[in-house]
């Protein structure tokens, strides 16, 4: 005869276990969800949250759903021009990257991309072109902060912009000497961005006014610290570098190190690592001129510095930073941003 007690409490004793089982798959599901779904359950309608990790999206790329795109190689690609630097960060040329798969990587990421330009004094006359530029160019279909900072707030041009993309005007004193605009940039980003960092997955570029877009400069470009190799050095050996030479200045680099020769006119990244960067260059800067040491190409000088010891991880091609009065070369197959021709006794102040 069956005992009824004893039966209840198989029972109740399975039911225990079968709960205690489901909790532990289910949070065992959450930490790692890979590894707990059955193949059957990945079919590509169903692609389940638990797929994607909350963390992922900040460390690694989330690809999109069905996006198809160009089967990649490697084996076959650019062999005219080097695409990764010995540190391992890629170095960004046309036709390395997919454009279309990036854009679908990183817009669901909601991110704002800031901007930051200078039009102090006459340079303001450059502002409209740049901004008409940057409009079909620079990041087209994301969230775009550009800041303007000025000394004169009234010429700034009104340039109709997509939505989500915004301007915003910052005021600057003037100033007849340049070195002291310049020495202020690296301080007025670092207020900037000291500001925006509570939103710390944004990120920043820091681009010269006295330029304009003429080709794509997108998602391709994000990375956490990212540097220009500059147009006029980029096939030259680095002895030849304009790098401050003086061991006196704290952006000195001596003969027989560095690595690229990187562009004052445009770097960027993560918020927190523009940051450091402004911050050093700043300090750097300053206790130089303590000293009565102003570097070679002041800012610029103190940026290759930082790179130097800092390795940007993502490097982008000359194709970032081009000057319209220099020719093409060979492997330059799209210009994407270019330094305008000017007339330098026309804009600058008097030095
Ligand atoms: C720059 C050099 C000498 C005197 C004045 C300036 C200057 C630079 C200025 O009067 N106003 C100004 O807004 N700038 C900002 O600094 C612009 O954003 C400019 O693009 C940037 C760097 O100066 P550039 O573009 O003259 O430097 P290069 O090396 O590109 O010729
Ligand atoms: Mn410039």
């Amino acid at each position: 005869m069956i005992n009824v007690k004893s039966l209840t409490a198989v029972l109740v004793s399975a039911l225990i276990l079968g709960v205690l089982y489901l909790c532990n798959s289910l949070s065992y599901s959450r930490t790692s969800p890979q590894q707990n779904i059955t193949p059957n359950n990945i079919t590509p309608k169903n692609r389940l949250s638990a797929d994607v990790n909350a963390m992922s999206n900040e460390v690694h790329l989330v690809a999109p759903d069905h996006l198809q795109y160009e089967q990649p190689s490697i084996v076959q690609g650019r062999t005219d021009v080097v695409t990764v630097t010995p540190w391992m960060a890629p170095i960004v040329w046309e036709g390395i990257f997919n454009p279309v798969l990036l854009d679908g990587i990183y817009k669901p990421k909601n991110i704002t991309i800031i901007a930051t330009v200078f039009a102090v004094g006459n340079y303001i006359r450059f502002l409209k072109k740049f901004l008409e530029t940057a409009e079909q160019h620079f990041f087209v279909g994301f969230k775009v902060h550009i800041y303007v900072f000025t000394d004169r707030p009234n010429e700034v041009p009104q340039v109709t912009m997509a939505s989500g993309r915004q301007l915003m005007v910052r005021l600057v004193p003037s100033s007849k000497r340049w070195q002291e605009i310049s020495a202020r940039r690296m301080e007025l980003i670092q207020i900037l961005i000291e500001e925006q960092l509570p939103n710390n997955r944004n990120y920043i570029f820091c681009l010269d006014v006295d330029s304009e877009f003429h080709g794509r400069w997108g998602s391709e470009s994000l990375g956490g610290l990212v540097a220009v190799t500059h147009p006029g050095y980029y096939r030259d050996a680095r002895s030849n570098f304009p790098y401050e030479r003086r061991p006196s200045s704290r952006a000195y680099i001596a003969p027989g190190e560095g690595d690229f020769y990187y562009c004052g006119g445009a770097f960027g990244g993560l918020l927190q690592e523009v940051h450091q960067l402004a911050k050093t260059c700043r300090h750097n800067f300053e206790a130089d001129a303590k000293e009565d040491i102003e570097a070679a190409w002041q800012e610029e000088s103190h940026l290759n510095r930082y790179m130097w010891i800092n390795k940007p991880s993502k490097v982008l091609s000359p194709e970032y930073l081009w000057q319209d009065f220099k020719p093409r070369n060979p492997e330059i197959h799209i210009v994407r941003f270019s330094g305008v021709v000017k007339n330098y006794a026309e804009i600058r102040p008097n030095p």
